[in-house]
């Protein structure tokens, strides 16, 4: 079901602004930069001059929907985000329940929007209890495959689209099928009559799923699929109460030259064993433990993350993050999966 706050109101907020920042959420993946790219082109064809804000870079497969000088990354270029933030008079989250989401570029944000004239915000998102301030539009639907989908809804509602798809930017389009692939895991979850409504359109559009599906799904290394064999055979373990998990360590990384984006889809491998109804991911990073976490049915994982990971997101896929050695990961793991199905 989507819940509105002024949704009337988007259109008028886009139409009145001129220098509009998008953000996507840290750590950003292909819904996140769907969405994103989806909204530019959007925005661009109105005759606006929109910029994408985001955390740090994405996985290279998603370079081929990125128009070139629309992105600024936070962690590479502070001082141009900060004065596109500074600078604008609407801001767009997209694929995320709050602005905090956005990483570390959220310190930027908050001062924006606390000064007197801040610029107006609006939150469009397909994730579990958003916040509803300090934005002037919130439109959010959790029974949606994905932001890009529930953008697509918004998209056709508005007055100068007249749900005619024919009236979006093919590469909006695109943009927006890139983000439905890679959020259902290429309709494998979160798929609704509602989702094939908009695939069916986008494809209609001109869009080619082929295309989109061989850039994101088969454009790896072979010792990314190396490493997948490695994290399989040595380092999957299977507990009695149907939870399979692995850690992905930074020796091993390095082992398997790894670069971002290879461990994509790690964590969804060990569903496809009969019994297995819940999966985690563990991938060391520098500062922290990145925590992926997977569900079949009735499994959640967002309240299994809320609980013990420090994190959240949907009923049947979650992240977060644990700030141990990554050795004491499996220790502190199993006992929380014991507590969590007694
Ligand atoms: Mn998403």
């Amino acid at each position: 079901m989507r819940t509105t706050i002024a949704e009337d109101r988007l259109n008028d907020l886009i139409l009145g602004s001129g220098k509009i920042v998008i953000f996507g959420h840290e750590n950003p993946d292909g819904d996140s930069i769907g969405s994103a790219v989806g909204m530019y082109h959007y925005l661009t064809a109105l005759g606006k001059h929109p910029h994408i804000v985001i955390n740090s870079r994405l996985p290279e497969y998603f370079n081929f929907i990125i128009p070139a000088g629309s992105i600024s990354y936070y962690n590479e270029d502070k001082s141009r985000c900060d004065g596109c933030i500074a600078a604008a008079d609407l801001l767009i989250f997209l694929d995320m329940n709050g602005a905090n989401r956005t990483g570390e570029v959220s310190q930027a944000i908050e001062a924006a929007m606390a000064k007197v004239d801040a610029p107006r915000s609006v939150l469009i998102d397909h994730h579990l209890n958003p916040q509803t301030k300090p934005f002037d539009v919130v439109i959010s639907d959790t029974e949606v495959s994905s932001a890009c989908e529930l953008l697509y809804h918004v998209l056709l509602d508005q007055p100068g689209v007249r749900g005619d798809v024919a009236n979006l930017p093919k590469e909006c389009a695109e943009a927006l099928l890139t983000g439905i692939l890679t959020d259902t895991n290429n309709f494998a979850n979160s798929v609704y009559p509602s989702t094939y409504l908009a695939v069916s359109q986008l494809q209609a559009r001109g869009v080619d799923r082929d295309a989109i599906y061989n850039e994101v799904f088969r454009s790896y290394s072979e010792q990314r699929m190396r490493l997948m064999g490695h994290m399989l055979q040595d380092n999957m373990r299977c507990l009695k109460q149907g939870v399979a998990y692995f850690t992905l360590s930074i020796a091993d990384k390095q082992k398997f030259d790894f670069v971002r984006g290879d461990s994509e889809g790690f964590v969804n491998l060990p569903l496809s064993i009969k019994n297995i109804r819940m999966t985690a991911f563990f991938t060391e990073e520098k500062d922290f433990i990145k925590v992926s976490l997977r569900s079949k049915g009735n499994v959640d994982v967002n309240d299994f993350s809320h609980k013990y990971c420090n994190g959240g997101g949907h009923k049947n896929a979650s992240g977060g993050r644990l700030y141990m050695p990554l050795a004491e990961v499996p220790g502190y793991f199993e006992s929380k999966v014991e507590e969590f199905f007694k």
